[in-house]
């Protein structure tokens, strides 16, 4: 065993060797081996430097293997060094970094191969991750799922401009009401963003705010070198000098260096006896390392501060840091992009001591023994149990998913009653449904099955309107059992929460199966954390209702026009807009193996639901069906050989569709109805199989969609209806070449009834007929829907 003293110093090489190899990445990057663009790597060299030690302290030292940590965006250097130096990282892809399949230029779970926690890029999401894959821990340790597992602590490296982001405010109020144990937050207080330097003082309103919310706040401002020098004489001025000394002429005397220094403090300060003295007994370097040496880059203060963490609350560590320390241009304002140049790597290269040729070497230009180093990493507990990424059994599913049915119903409804039916069973999968909503639980129908399953909290709540005997609807008792978790209303936080959940079967080897319900057009506002989710490949579903304008009298912002292209265009996401809830049921089983299938294959399910209530067919669903309806479309009404129009529908739309159908009938042959359960399935699937054919050099592979409109004559017009953004299903008409009539919604915000704003944007039964005439040739259609 390493005394003290010996343990620190070997942490303090590594951490140099961590800021060499980091920097050296980002320039072999930029100067070696660049980028076939030209792109200079900006943002991460001065923007890694500051995490250098902190983050060496973690991972070589604090860090057990059951903590995950998320490392803000431009740390990824960082992050990756400390990899190769436990041999988790190769060279090739440190070389190849920001190249195509090299090192990521932001740690990535689905893209990096060394171990990444939680995939940060998009300030402040990683953030909220550590704090919601906190609360996950606690969800599964509370069912019994931990076993003899040691709670982990989940750790976010956090920039300090990135504390600007507001989901990170959302997701510290959300933390509070859940009882938030075993995080941290460690913020690189280096005081610069990417344009500037920070507002002064920002310090303590992080403090008090963090306070607020029950954490307890640890700053780490000064080194031990800072803690010696103030112990002298003439040390406690000095110390007020450097509290009272604004941000940026800080950071602008870190880039001037020592002599800068030493010219400020004398005039400021003056003569003044033991604290002149203080400084003159330093030369240049000497003081600028003396007064470079805050907390944040001191291996002793940042191991004590991390050590002294002797319980589960939350903790946020306020690190003070110079951004670029130890490069040429630390501390400068416009750093952030700062490289470099060739001459300054060469100066910096020999000031490390390292031999050109030489610069991967892991352990070249420190002075400690090359074994002693090696023995050092190889007793990291961190690393201890090798591979840290956990995996869980699938959970298996009843053969069909049914639902208590009724002549007319919404798919939303249809939502509840298959979730309901769900929880009246003692199924696996009952078990390991999670649902989460941000105060819409009752409002998207979760409530039979929040009355079944009960609320999730760590302690017992009882209803009190149920224990007072105050007759209610809804049962809302929380327990550890519950399998419900009531979130505030912020979007953000519900998919946040969906990330977390969605990826516990990694990172807590148990899976779970997450769904949660939003209105639609609130998805857009939490957007981001939606893709954020799918880019770590979380896996959920996610119900959205009331959908397009079929909530009429809500008008305002309750519209959601563009939300079927989002589904479509968001990757990792299975987008559904069923029209019948038996379709649903059939998606919602479907969605359940989807969500569990292997990386590359599986995803997240984006249900678009409504609140219409519509006639339900009566009809057996045949084996045929189900794959028409999870594949994307079946025709509802096959079309006849000789067909002129057929009309595509995707979702509350169905009776116009369905009532265009009839009146047409008469005036046109052959007419076909394609029932369009998914357009982005239709459409991936259409993609998939053009670069199959590609691939397999004309091999006839034909997709669902082509072999569906394969029977169709080449003047037949296709009608497109939804009650969304038209161009969800415009492209029906480039699979064979078929004209198209796209009909949908491109306006919002107007109040009225579902027939009123049907025929105001032209999705109803007879704009569908005048779209159908528009597109054949013959007599005008003879029979109209009849005004109401
Ligand atoms: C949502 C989002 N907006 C903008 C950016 C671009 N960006 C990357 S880092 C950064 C500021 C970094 O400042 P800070 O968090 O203090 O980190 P530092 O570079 O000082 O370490 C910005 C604006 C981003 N990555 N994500
Ligand atoms: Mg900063």
């Amino acid at each position: 065993m390493a005394s003290e003293p010996e343990r620190l110093e070997l942490l303090s090489a590594l951490a140099r060797k961590v800021l060499w190899l980091s920097s050296w990445t980002i320039h072999h990057a930029n100067h070696i081996r660049p980028n076939a663009d030209g792109l200079k790597v900006g943002g991460h060299q001065a923007s890694s430097a500051s995490l250098a030690t902190i983050m060496s302290a973690l991972y070589f030292s604090v860090l057990r293997p059951e903590d995950r940590v998320a490392v803000k965006p431009h740390a990824s250097p960082v992050f990756h060094a400390i990899q190769y130096l436990f041999g988790r990282q190769t060279r090739d892809k440190l070389e190849n970094f920001r190249g195509f399949k090299g090192a990521q230029s932001y740690p990535s779970r689905t893209k990096d191969t060394d171990d990444v926690d939680f995939s940060t890029g998009s300030v402040g999401l990683g953030v909220a991750q550590t704090l919601f894959a906190s609360l996950v821990q606690d969800y599964v340790k509370a069912h019994g799922w931990m076993k003899d597992r040691p709670e982990g602590r989940m750790i976010a490296l956090v920039g300090d401009a990135e504390m600007d982001e507001g989901n990170i405010f959302e997701a510290l109020l959300e933390g509070w009401k859940h009882g938030l144990r075993n995080t941290w937050w460690v913020v690189d207080y280096n005081r610069q963003s990417l344009d500037a330097v920070v507002r002064e003082g920002l310090w303590e309103k992080f403090q008090s705010m963090f306070r607020n919310f029950g954490w307890d706040v640890v700053i780490v401002k000064y080194g031990r070198l800072m803690r010696t020098a103030f112990a002298e004489p003439g040390g406690e001025a000095l110390k007020s000098w450097i509290d009272a000394c604004p941000n940026a002429m800080y950071a602008a005397l870190c880039f001037q260096g020592g002599a800068a220094f030493r010219k400020h403090l004398q005039d400021e300060i003056g003569d003044q006896g033991p604290v002149s003295q203080l400084i003159d007994r330093r030369s240049d370097d000497e003081l600028l390392a003396l007064m470079s040496n805050l907390g944040g880059h001191d291996m002793a203060s940042m191991c004590e501060a991390f050590e002294s963490i002797d319980h589960d609350r939350p903790v946020c560590f306020i690190a003070y840091t110079i951004k670029g320390v130890g490069l040429p241009f630390q501390g400068h304002k416009d750093n952030h992009a700062g490289l470099m140049t060739v001459t300054q790597m060469e100066k910096w290269r020999a000031a490390q001591n390292i031999r050109p040729g030489h610069e991967w070497e892991k352990f070249e230009g420190l002075f400690q023994e090359p074994a002693k180093l090696e023995a050092f990493l190889a007793q990291v507990p961190f690393n201890r149990d090798g591979r840290r990424r956990l995996s869980a059994p699938v959970i298996e599913l009843p053969e069909r998913l049914s639902f208590k049915p009724s002549p007319v119903m919404s798919t939303q409804q249809g939502f509840g009653l298959v979730l309901n039916e769900i929880a009246r069973g003692d199924s696996e999968l009952a078990a390991r449904i999670v649902t989460a909503s941000p105060d819409v639980t009752v409002s998207t129908n979760l409530g039979a099955w929040v009355n079944r399953r009960g609320l999730f909290a760590r302690a017992e709540k009882a209803d009190l309107f149920r224990s007072e005997k105050i007759p209610s609807t809804f049962n809302w008792d929380f327990s550890p059992k519950g399998q419900h978790i009531e979130l505030g209303i912020a979007e953000m936080n519900l998919f946040i929460l969906m990330s977390a959940l969605g990826l516990s079967h990694q990172i807590n080897g148990e899976r779970l199966l997450p769904v949660g319900t939003l209105y639609d057009p609130f998805i857009e506002r939490g957007l981001d954390a939606l893709n954020y989710a799918c880019y770590q490949d979380a896996r959920f579903m996610v119900a959205a209702t009331p959908s397009g304008i079929t909530l009429a009298p809500e008008g305002g912002a309750h519209q959601s026009i563009a939300t079927p292209l989002i589904g479509m265009a968001q990757d990792g996401l299975a987008a559904y807009e069923p029209a019948f809830v038996d379709e649903l049921a059939v998606i919602m089983g479907w969605g359940f193996e989807h969500m569990q299938r292997e990386s590359g294959e599986g995803g997240s399910v984006y249900l678009r639901l409504s609140t219409r209530t519509i006639d339900q067919p009566q009809r057996i669903v045949t084996p045929e069906l189900q794959k028409g309806i999870t594949d994307g479309a079946y025709w509802l009404r096959r079309p006849g050989p000789n067909a002129e129009v057929v009309i595509a529908y995707t979702g509350a739309v169905a009776p116009e569709a369905i009532e265009a159908i009839g009146l047409i009938g008469e005036s046109r042959r052959d007419i076909g109805l394609l029932a369009i359960t998914s357009a982005d399935r239709l459409h991936a699937g259409w993609t998939a199989a053009r670069s199959l054919r590609r691939d397999r050099r004309g091999l006839p592979h034909l997709s669902h969609i082509e072999k569906l409109l394969a029977p169709l004559p080449r003047e037949c017009g296709i009608v497109t209806v939804i009650d969304g953004h038209p161009a969800t299903l415009g492209w029906l008409g480039s699979v064979r070449g078929h004209r198209v009539e796209a009909l949908g919604v491109e306006q919002f915000g107007q109040t009225g009834s579902i027939d009123d704003l049907y025929r105001h944007h032209g999705i109803d039964a007879n704009a569908i007929i005048d779209a159908a005439e528009s597109l054949t040739a013959g007599a005008p259609v003879r029979h109209r829907k009849m005004a109401v």
